[in-house]
C-alpha cells in the first residue's frame, strides 16, 4: 500500500441520484454541493449515471483537466463506454462525471457472473435496476481502480449512497483497490418493505429471519448487495439514529455513525419578507379554492387554514392512512365545537393519472370567467364615474356624482347574471384533481370514500388529493411547490417509515409548521435537539410508544390545537419555525461528514496518522455553549444555548471546515479506529 497523503485527499461521491432526480437523494446531494465543493476544490467529484434525456439540462460539458482521469475516459471511451464529463449546474458547481451503463451492456453476463463467483451474489435476468446496479458497479470500480493506480500521493474517499450505486465497494475489496470507502444507506430495503406490508416493524425489527423475509418479496439479490456494501466498506453510516437501529438488524453491522441530511439554508434578512411571501402565495391558492369549490363555495378564505402532506406515493410508509384518518376525526371536533375554521387539506402525492379531471378544470374556468366579467364591469364602472364626475362645471353637485342604484347598465347586469348561473352544480366539489387509472383500488381515494370525506358544504375538513408533483405550469394550482408550502400553515407527515424526511424539513425553511414523528429521522433529530418542538412549530406525534389509536388522537388533537390559534399566534409560531432552520445548515450537519471521512483515512491508513479517534457511536452534539439570548427564541435541549446564537456560530463552523485539514486529528469525537480489515475478506 502507498504512502498517500492524508491531509489533502480526493473524494469522489457516487450515487444514482448525481445530477438525476429520482427522490431525497437527489436533494443530499445537491444541497450538500457548496459545503463539499468549499472543503474539497477541484479534489472533488461526484460519479453518476448518463441520464440522456436530463443530462443536458443538468450538466455543462467541460474539459477533463486532471491527466489521470483524462487518459482513464479515453481508454474508457476506446473500449465503447460513453460518459460525460463537466460541472453539475447547481450552486457550487462540482465537477461530475456520468457513466453510460447501457453503452457497456454487452459486459452484463460476464459481470453478473463474477459478482457471482467472487461474492455469492445472485443477479435475475429481468431486474433492470439490479442490471444498472451491476453496470454502474463495475465502471465505477474500473474507474477508481485506474485512478488510484495514476494518482498515487494523495489518498482517495469513495463515499457511496444507497444499495444502487454500491457494487464497487465489494468489488474494490476484492480487488483490494487502493483508496477508501464510505457507504451511506438512506434506508434499508428490507425495512421499507416489510414498513409497507402489515408487519408490527418496529416491535419485531430483532426477529426477522432477514434471508427468508427478503426471499419472501423478491429482493434477495438486491439485499445482498446492500448487505455486502455495508459490510465491505471501511466507514458505515446511515442518516438517522432510527434507521442505524434498523441497519444493525437487518444489514447485521451497526452503523459507525449518522450523517443527517442538511439543505442549503438562506435566509432572508428580514422576518417580514418571508411571511409576505406566505401571504402573496397564499392569495393563489385562495384563487384555486374559489374555484374548485364553486357552487359551494360558502365558508370564509379569512378562516381557512390550508394544511397539506406531499411526497412519494407510499400509503402507509409515509402515513397518509394515517392523515386522512385524522383529518375525518378534526372533521367531526371541529363541526361538534361549532368551530368558524375550514381546512382544506391537500394530499400532493404522484398516481398513474391519464389527465385533469374535467370538473376541476371547468371550476377554474367558470370562476376565471366570472372573474374577468367582473373586472370589466367594474372597469367600465370606473370610467362612467370618472366622465360624470369630470364633466362638473359648477351647479347642484348631486348631478356629477353617479347615483349608486345606476351603477350596472342592464345589459351588464344580464352579463353578470349568466355568470353566476354557470356557477351552480350539481355535484359536490371532487375530491380528486385527475382521473387516476385506478380509480376504484387506489388506497387513498379508497379511504377517503370510506370515511366519507367528500367535501360536502357541512364538512370543515375539505380534501384535495392531487396525484401529481407541482409545477407553476400547472393549470389549477400554479405553484411550484416551494411557494405551495410557503402557502400553506401546516405541513402533515406522520411517516411510519421514514429514515429522515425532508418534507418537514424543507418546511421548517419557509417557516411553515409541521407534524412529524418520532419514527422520522427529521423528527428525532428535532426532539433531541429542541426542548419543546411543538412551541416551534414541530409536532412530533409518537408512533413508537403508543397504539395506531393513540398516535391518530394525537395527530387529531395537534391539527385541532392548531385550528384554535389565532392569526396573531400563528403569525409568532412561524417566525419561531423559521429561526430553527439553522439547525438544518449543512454548514453545521456537513460536519458529520467530516468526521466520516476522517475516521475512513484512519481506518485505511492509520499508520499516517499519530492517535487514535475517541471510541463510541454517534458521540456528536452541536457543542453549543452561548449565552442565554432574548426569551422567546428557541433553546437547544440540554444547554444555554439559543438558536438564534447560530449564526455566528455557523460562520465559526465554515472557518472551522476551511482549515480542517489542518486541525489534530483527535479533535473529532468519532468511533475508534479499526485497524483496515484484509482486503481480500468479505464479511
Ligand atoms: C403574513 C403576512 C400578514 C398576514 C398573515 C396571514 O404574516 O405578513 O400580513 O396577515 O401572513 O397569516 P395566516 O396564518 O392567517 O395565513
Ligand atoms: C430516502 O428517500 P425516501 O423518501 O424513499 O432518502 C431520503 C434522503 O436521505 C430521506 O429523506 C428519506 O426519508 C428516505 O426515504
Amino acid at each position: 500500500m502507498n504512502h498517500r497523503d492524508v491531509k489533502n485527499p480526493f473524494l469522489f461521491e457516487i450515487s444514482w441520484e448525481v445530477a438525476n432526480k429520482v427522490g431525497g437523494i437527489y436533494t443530499v446531494i445537491r444541497s450538500k454541493a457548496p459545503v463539499t465543493v468549499h472543503e474539497f476544490g477541484d479534489r472533488y467529484c461526484l460519479i453518476g449515471p448518463l441520464n440522456y434525456a436530463t443530462a443536458a439540462a443538468e450538466v455543462e460539458p467541460e474539459e477533463v483537466t486532471n491527466w489521470s482521469m483524462k487518459e482513464i475516459l479515453d481508454g474508457m471511451s476506446s473500449q465503447g463506454i460513453k460518459w460525460m464529463y463537466g460541472r453539475w449546474l447547481i450552486e457550487g458547481a462540482p465537477r461530475v462525471l456520468l457513466l453510460d451503463t447501457n453503452s457497456i451492456i454487452d459486459r452484463l453476463d460476464s459481470w453478473k457472473t463474477d459478482l457471482w463467483n467472487f461474492a455469492g451474489i445472485p443477479s435475475p435476468p429481468n431486474d433492470t435496476e439490479t442490471n444498472d446496479a451491476v453496470l454502474f458497479g463495475y465502471l465505477v470500480a474500473w474507474f477508481l481502480g485506474d485512478f488510484v493506480s495514476r494518482e498515487r500521493n494523495k489518498a482517495v474517499i469513495a463515499h457511496f449512497h444507497e444499495w444502487l450505486s454500491s457494487v464497487a465497494i465489494p468489488l474494490m475489496r476484492k480487488r483490494r483497490t487502493d483508496l477508501t470507502t464510505i457507504f451511506t444507506t438512506h434506508a434499508t430495503l428490507l425495512g421499507r418493505y416489510l414498513c409497507a406490508g402489515s408487519v408490527d416493524f418496529y416491535n419485531n425489527i430483532d426477529k426477522f429471519s432477514v434471508d427468508e423475509e427478503a426471499g419472501k418479496r423478491g429482493i434477495y439479490h438486491r439485499y445482498c448487495v446492500e448487505r455486502a456494501a455495508a459490510h465491505c466498506c471501511d466507514v458505515f453510516t446511515t442518516v438517522s439514529q432510527i434507521t442505524a437501529y434498523e441497519a444493525e438488524h437487518l444489514l447485521k453491522r451497526k452503523p459507525d455513525g449518522v450523517l443527517p441530511n442538511g439543505l442549503n439554508v438562506m435566509r432572508f434578512s428580514a422576518m417580514h419578507e418571508f411571511q409576505n411571501l406566505h401571504a402573496r402565495n397564499k392569495e393563489k391558492i385562495h384563487k384555486f379554492v374559489r374555484g374548485h369549490f364553486y357552487g359551494h363555495y360558502d365558508f370564509d378564505l379569512d378562516n381557512t387554514l390550508y394544511f397539506f402532506t406531499a411526497g412519494r406515493y407510499e400509503y402507509r410508509n409515509k402515513g397518509v392512512d394515517m392523515f386522512i384518518e385524522s383529518l375525518a376525526r378534526l372533521n367531526s371536533r371541529l363541526k361538534q365545537s361549532n368551530s368558524p375554521m375550514t381546512v382544506v387539506a391537500f394530499i400532493i402525492m404522484p398516481a398513474t393519472t391519464q389527465s385533469f379531471a374535467i370538473e376541476a378544470l371547468k371550476g377554474q374556468a367558470v370562476t376565471k370567467q366570472l372573474e374577468e366579467t367582473v373586472k370589466d364591469i367594474t372597469d367600465r364602472i370606473g370610467q362612467r364615474i370618472f366622465e360624470k364626475a369630470a364633466r362638473y362645471a359648477g351647479g347642484n353637485i348631486q348631478q356629477a356624482v353617479m347615483d349608486p342604484k345606476e351603477l350596472l347598465t342592464n345589459e351588464e347586469m344580464v352579463l353578470l347574471k349568466r355568470r353566476v348561473i354557470a356557477l351552480k352544480r350539481g355535484t359536490l366539489p371532487p375530491i380528486v384533481t385527475h382521473n387516476v387509472v385506478d380509480d376504484a383500488t387506489d388506497p387513498i381515494l379508497t379511504q377517503i370514500r370510506r370515511i366519507q370525506l367528500f367535501n360536502d358544504p357541512t364538512d370543515r375538513v375539505k380534501v384535495i388529493f392531487h396525484p401529481e408533483f407541482l409545477s407553476s405550469n400547472n393549470p389549477l394550482i400554479g405553484l411550484d411547490y416551494e411557494d405551495f408550502v410557503r402557502a400553506c400553515h401546516l405541513g402533515v407527515f406522520p411517516s411510519y417509515y421514514e429514515p429522515w424526511g425532508y418534507t418537514p424539513a424543507e418546511c421548517t425553511l419557509m417557516g411553515v409548521p409541521s407534524v412529524t414523528t418520532n419514527l422520522s429521522g427529521f423528527g428525532c433529530y428535532m426532539d433531541e435537539t429542541i426542548e419543546n418542538p411543538s412551541d416551534y412549530g414541530i409536532y412530533i406525534v409518537d408512533r413508537r410508544m403508543k397504539s395506531v389509536e393513540e398516535s391518530v388522537q394525537q395527530l387529531t388533537n395537534y391539527m385541532l390545537e392548531f385550528c384554535q390559534k389565532t392569526r396573531r399566534q400563528r403569525i409568532n409560531q412561524r417566525n419561531r419555525t423559521e429561526r430553527l432552520s439553522d439547525l438544518l445548515d449543512w454548514k453545521i450537519l456537513g460536519m458529520e461528514y467530516v468526521r466520516a471521512r476522517k475516521l475512513a483515512l484512519h481506518r485505511a491508513y492509520p499508520d499516517s496518522f499519530v492517535d487514535d479517534l475517541d471510541d463510541g457511536f454517534d458521540h456528536y452534539r452541536p457543542k453549543i455553549q452561548r449565552p442565554p439570548s432574548a426569551l422567546g427564541s428557541p433553546r437547544i435541549r440540554g444547554s444555554s444555548f439559543s438558536v438564534d446564537d447560530l449564526t455566528e456560530q455557523i460562520e465559526d463552523l465554515g472557518i472551522k471546515m476551511q482549515n480542517q485539514g489542518e486541525e489534530e486529528e483527535d479533535e473529532y469525537p468519532f468511533p475508534r479506529i479499526v485497524r483496515r480489515r484484509s482486503r481480500d475478506s468479505i464479511r
